[in-house]
């Protein structure tokens, strides 16, 4: 992929501005200061490979050369966009989950914003806020896909399985039709953002459904349940031993092991 083809790719949708790099630190980092500069909604920042891609607190995302897909959107929220931020991620994990399926794939959101195959993590999904005063200024939402076999990581170092596109669907895929409707479908599902819809969307495809798990928040167990739903706002719902259903806001879910 080079500059020109992924802007030849890219060419019909409503995007204002698009960076490609070759090599970056973290797409994120760059998109955020981006948006310092003052860019406008809907800027892409697209590289070939990451040297310090980030994922959520200090957790690291690998991106290898050249066979994956790693870009940050810098949005501006606008209206009731703008006191819902916490859903840009779940935003883009139902965006990569539809464009999984148009490819014939059955991806599940491993809440609140990974993308499994499989059970399997092949997307991990970076939202951050840019702060105006007290204010939410901007979002930069960053996606991490893993589309060709050399994408997946040495499973010893990950916390949780991981797979690549190429493996689940075993024939060679094209990134920048996969990077086209992963934007298309942001793009289509941005005006829900928050909506009975959305949240419907997202918990159709909801992992874990019905199996019990853990929830921990940086390595410390929150709570634990079975797994229900999720709740009007995108809240995890569980039922715990005791059949209480109790909502999670934040936190990282785990299955939790049968003693
Ligand atoms: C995430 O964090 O999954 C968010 C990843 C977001 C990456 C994108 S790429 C473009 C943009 N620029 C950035 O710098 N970041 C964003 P979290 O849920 O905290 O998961 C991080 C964990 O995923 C790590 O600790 C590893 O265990 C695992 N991991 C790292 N790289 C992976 C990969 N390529 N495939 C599967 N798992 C990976």
């Amino acid at each position: 992929m080079n500059e020109e083809s992924l802007r030849a790719a890219l060419g019909s949708l409503p995007l204002d501005g698009l960076r490609f790099y070759q090599t970056i630190g973290s797409t994120n980092d760059a998109a955020l200061a981006w948006a310092a500069e003052g860019t406008r909604d809907l800027s892409v920042i697209f590289a070939e490979e990451q040297t310090h891609g980030r994922g959520r607190g200090k957790r690291q995302w690998i991106t290898s050369p050249e066979s994956s897909l790693a870009f940050s959107l810098v949005l501006h929220p606008v209206g009731v966009e703008t006191v819902i931020i916490p859903l840009y991620s779940a935003l883009g994990a139902l965006a990569v989950s539809q464009a999984l399926e148009s490819a014939g794939l059955h991806p599940q959101i491993k809440w609140p914003n990974d993308v499994l195959l499989n059970r399997k993590k092949v997307c991990g999904v970076l939202a951050e806020s840019v702060w105006s005063g007290e204010k939410v200024g901007g979002v930069v939402l960053g996606i991490g896909v893993n589309v060709q076999l050399g994408s997946v990581p040495p499973q010893e170092t990950l916390l949780f399985p991981a797979t690549c596109i190429e493996s689940e669907v075993g024939h060679p895929m094209d990134r920048v039709s996969i990077l086209r409707d992963i934007l298309s479908m942001l793009i289509k599902w941005r005006p829900a953002l928050g909506s009975k819809d959305f949240i419907r969307a997202w918990e159709q495809r909801l992992a874990f459904k019905g199996e019990w798990v853990a929830i921990s928040s940086e390595g410390k167990p929150v709570s634990s349940g079975r797994v229900i739903g999720l709740e009007e706002d995108g809240g995890l719902c569980l039922e715990d031993d005791t059949g209480k259903i109790v909502s999670v806001q934040f936190g990282e879910v785990s299955l939790r092991p049968v003693v």
